[in-house]
Formats: structure tokens, C-alpha cells, sequence
């Protein structure tokens, strides 16, 4: 007997995989959580029927999401990661030296139980002492800060549900608020395949706002289309100039600083959704 589950991404496309084993499934106040062990990617995090990472390729959005910012930063010491219980994304910040604190912000406490018993590899990070884990909503944290942090990761999942407000245009405006008069953020924000209109807004509120807007991009196979994106909005360093020599001590799989540079070239549909959006959009 085969068991096969498939995340249903749009209405007429779907991403398959065969399970071994179906680990845990729970029905939190927040959304359905499942962890699902896989014949070609290992354990992974479902939640609402969407993948949220596995064990075989999480290092790539993990390692993209935070090295990318932290090292355009010349001196990353606070970090605010918004989502992201399952706890990657705290594992690669503390792997810079300079850091002196990671809080993580989750909304959902079953999130970041169920990555502590069933990702270890993942979720390790959250026992380190320069981690602080709050069980609270991301939204009204990032809210209530003022000029507090260095770089800010939203680590989200996709607008559905809690996390519809992080993509939102308020939410942009608070996260400039909440960070140093250099700091700068990463969000993920969706595939370009599918999302363009969505992309392109959330570039036009953060270009408003942030004199350097970029977007970047990197292969991830277990999701939508398997091209997913991010938006770096930074105060003041530029987004192309990655700390080489801070690079180099890091221990990474996908990151380099040439993966870095080339992850902000992007395609021509993409570049000129971008510019559309930025054209129409009040
Ligand atoms: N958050 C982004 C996952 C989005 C995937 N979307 C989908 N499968 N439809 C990942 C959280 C990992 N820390």
C-alpha cells in the first residue's frame, strides 16, 4: 500500500509526495498542523496543506533568508525573526558571532512543540541562550517597537489565515518603524510565477519607505513552482555588498556571496512586473 500526500498550491496544480509515515496531526487554535514523514525529502512541517519546509531542503530558504540580510549588515547584533517557530531561521542567525540576540515571535505554540519534537535538527537553535522565544502575535510586536532592532526576518507562512496581515502594507510601515536608523529586513514573499501582482505591491510599499527595495530569489524545490522570493528593505547599506570576509566563517550549503549577488538578478517578467507595479500603484 502507497501513501501519497500532495499540497493543493493553486486550484489546478499540485506538488506530490510519498510517505512513509504520517507522524502527528493536530488541530491548534491557529490551523491544522501535520508532520509527515517523506520517502524524498524526509520529515517535513505541513500547515493548512501547505509544506512549509523539510528536512532535505530547508537549509536553502533558511540559509537565504537570514544570511543575505545579516551580512549586508555590517554589525547585525539584535535580530527579530517574525514567524518561523519551527526555528531555522534562529539556527542560521546565531551562526554570526556578532549576534547578541535573536527573538523569535511566533503566534502558534504547537508550531514550535512540534519542531522540538519531531525537527530536532531544525529546532535545536531554540534552546541556545542568545535565543528569546515569544509566544505572541508578530503583528502587534513589530507594532510596538520603536528603532529597537538591526535586521527584522519575516518568516512567515503565506497570506492566509494569521499571517495575512504581514502582507499587508501597515505591516511594512511598522517594520521600518521598529528597526535602527540602519537596519534593514527580509520577508518571504511568494513565487514570481504565480504571485507577481502580490510582489509587486509589496515592492512599491517598501520602496516608498526604504531607499534601497530589493527583490531576490532562490530555487526551492518543495515549493510553489519551486522559485520563491524575498524582499530585502534596507535604510542605509545597500543589498548587493555582502560582508565576504564575515562569509567566509560561515558553515553553509546554498549561501555564497556570488549566490548572493546573483540571487538580485532577476528575470525580465519579474523585473518588469516590478516596474508596472510601481507605475499604477499610488
Ligand atoms: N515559510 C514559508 C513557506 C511558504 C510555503 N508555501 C507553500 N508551501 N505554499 C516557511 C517557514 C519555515 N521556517
Amino acid at each position: 500500500m502507497e501513501f501519497w500526500f500532495t499540497e493543493r498550491q493553486t486550484r489546478d496544480l499540485g506538488l506530490t509526495f510519498r510517505v512513509k509515515e504520517s507522524l502527528w496531526v493536530e488541530r491548534t487554535p491557529y490551523q491544522t498542523l501535520a508532520i509527515l514523514d517523506t520517502y524524498q525529502y524526509g520529515r517535513m512541517l505541513v500547515l493548512d496543506g501547505a509544506v512549509q519546509t523539510t528536512e532535505a531542503d530547508e537549509h536553502i530558504y533558511h540559509e537565504m533568508l537570514t544570511h543575505v540580510p545579516l551580512l549586508i549588515h555590517p554589525r547585525p547584533r539584535r535580530i527579530l525573526v517574525v514567524g518561523g517557530g519551527d526555528g531555522g531561521t534562529v539556527r542560521e542567525a546565531l551562526k554570526h558571532p556578532e549576534v547578541e540576540l535573536v527573538e523569535l515571535v511566533e503566534i502558534d505554540e504547537r508550531v514550535i512543540a512540534a519542531a522540538k519534537r519531531f525537527l530536532p535538527t531544525i529546532s535545536s537553535a531554540l534552546e541556545d541562550p542568545r535565543a528569546r522565544v515569544i509566544v505572541g502575535d508578530g503583528v502587534a510586536h513589530v507594532g510596538s517597537a520603536q528603532g529597537v532592532y538591526d535586521v527584522i526576518l519575516v518568516d512567515s507562512t503565506d497570506p492566509v489565515g494569521p499571517a495575512i496581515a504581514l502582507f499587508e502594507e501597515p505591516f511594512f510601515a511598522s517594520l521600518h518603524r521598529a528597526l535602527k536608523a540602519d537596519g534593514l529586513f527580509a520577508a518571504q514573499t511568494k513565487t514570481p510565477y504565480l504571485d507577481g501582482a502580490l510582489i509587486g505591491q509589496i515592492h512599491h510599499w517598501v520602496a516608498k519607505r526604504f531607499p534601497v527595495a530589493c527583490l531576490y530569489t532562490a530555487a526551492i524545490p518543495t515549493y510553489p513552482t519551486g522559485l520563491w522570493s524575498f524582499m530585502v528593505g534596507s535604510k542605509r547599506h545597500p543589498h548587493d555588498r555582502p560582508d565576504e570576509v564575515r562569509a567566509k566563517r560561515l558553515e553553509t550549503k546554498y549561501y555564497t556571496p556570488q549566490v548572493h549577488r546573483a540571487a538580485f538578478t532577476l528575470p525580465r517578467a519579474v523585473e518588469e512586473a516590478l516596474e508596472r507595479a510601481g507605475s499604477t500603484l499610488p
